[in-house]
């Protein structure tokens, strides 16, 4: 068998997605996500003049060698470009191979964990108020965890405070858009948006929260400490992690549950991390850390010491990388939980899939492969439109982390 011919296919959809397809000589094709918010098109060219020439011939049922092929015959390891591009295309050969085997991807993987998947939505408001009833409106549709996010009074665009009720989207600006963060402010507020939460809707919910980076390890952990009445799912990225040892302060001063790893590429962002156990979710997706093949020996890593995955899930995730998450998920034992933002309608028209969400929790489909498939038609009508992600300042203009 062989890998006759392969394109990348950049669709704009409310949002830029880019896809990679492979063709086989026995007819059988795949489909992996190749999405880098804000910076698409580097990955489209890091497949087109880097990988393809290199992939045309192969076996494509030999996913192991070819993910090892190209991430050790690359010399430039790891880095959120090549392991995107290393992700595509293992989730594409996945795809082709659970077609040929005439088996949904998780029966490859090794079958059914458990009937579903739970996920949680992302509540925002302005104020603690609006959030308040951003978060009903989640119970409503019978969300189980969602993830509480609010403006802050006194700074501009605080992150997660979107312009529509379902959905968050932050990269929409041709240039970055500059936002503004006072950590003060946010230690001040966010404890009496959860306190507000459990007042009004009790804990029969889960809730979580994301921190985006923001806060020094000193300040996460102070936050960490203030939120423990409430009894977080978790709290997510809570300070940077490139070094990793940030995260043992904050360990030492809360039992607040912690999440982090959306922007970590490789197994090597998380060793430490999971190692000395100073983190309880792995938040690592398929699309982010080197598809299926790399996401599975993070999880390994991870169950060894009862740390548990929470995959990201927001929409720059494209349908791909969802319905290969799906699958993952309903496979892998040490699953959390799942973010689930609902992409638009368009995007879902461009994306067929056989997911299907049902009272607070996502269902993957039956159909051989991933389930998820791309009309190429529909996405040649949504040409590439620049967008970059925000960036934010503190009030007197120093950079900080967006
Ligand atoms: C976020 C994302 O979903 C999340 O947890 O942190 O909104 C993140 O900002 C975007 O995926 C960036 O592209
Ligand atoms: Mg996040």
């Amino acid at each position: 068998m062989k890998i006759t011919s392969a394109k990348v296919i950049v669709t704009c959809p409310g949002r830029n997605f880019v896809t990679l397809k492979i063709m086989t000589d026995q007819g059988v094709y795949g489909i992996g996500d190749a999405t880098m918010n804000g910076r698409e098109k580097a990955v489209v060219a890091y497949l087109e003049e880097h990988v393809i020439p290199c992939i045309l011939g192969m076996d494509p049922r030999r996913i192991e060698d070819i993910w090892q092929y190209l991430y050790k015959g690359a010399y430039w390891r790891r880095g959120p470009v090549t392991m995107r591009a290393i992700a595509a295309v293992d989730v594409a050969l996945w795809d082709i191979k659970a077609k040929m085997a005439n088996m949904p991807l998780y029966q490859l993987l090794g079958g059914r964990s458990r009937d579903s998947v739970m996920v949680y939505g992302h509540a925002n408001g302005s104020d603690i108020a609006e959030t308040v009833d951003a978060v009903g409106h989640y119970i409503e549709l019978g969300y189980k965890a969602i993830r509480a996010q609010t403006g802050v009074p006194g700074i501009k665009d605080a992150y997660g405070v979107g312009r529509g009720k379902l959905y968050y989207e932050p990269a929409d600006a041709a240039l970055p858009s500059v936002t503004g963060w006072d950590t003060r402010q946010a230690l001040n507020y966010v404890p009496r948006m959860f306190e507000k939460l459990r007042e009004t809707y009790g804990f029969g919910y889960h809730l979580l929260h994301d921190g985006h980076h923001r806060y020094t390890p000193q300040e996460a952990a102070n936050l960490g400490k203030m939120l423990e009445p409430y009894q977080l799912f978790w709290l997510e990225d809570c300070t940077p992690a490139e070094n990793q040892e940030a995260f043992r302060l904050v360990r030492q001063h809360t039992v607040t549950p912690l999440a982090v790893g959306e922007i970590f590429n490789t197994i090597w962002d998380a060793k430490d991390l999971i190692q000395n156990q100073l983190i309880d979710y792995i938040r690592c997706t398929i699309v982010g850390a080197g598809g299926v093949t790399h996401l599975r020996r993070i999880a390994d890593l991870a169950a060894l010491y009862q740390i548990r995955t929470g995959s990201h899930g927001a929409t720059d995730l494209s349908p791909v990388t969802m319905g290969t998450a799906l699958h993952f998920d309903t496979w892998v034992p040490n699953f959390g939980i799942q973010e689930y933002m609902r992409h638009t309608e368009e995007t879902d028209a461009v994306f067929p899939h056989d997911y299907h969400f049902a009272k607070g929790e996502l269902f993957c489909g039956e159909t051989p492969g991933h389930g998820v498939d791309i009309d190429e038609q529909l996405a040649a009508k949504y040409p590439y439109k620049p967008a970059f992600l925000p960036v934010a300042r503190l009030e007197d203009g120093t950079m900080w982390n967006w």
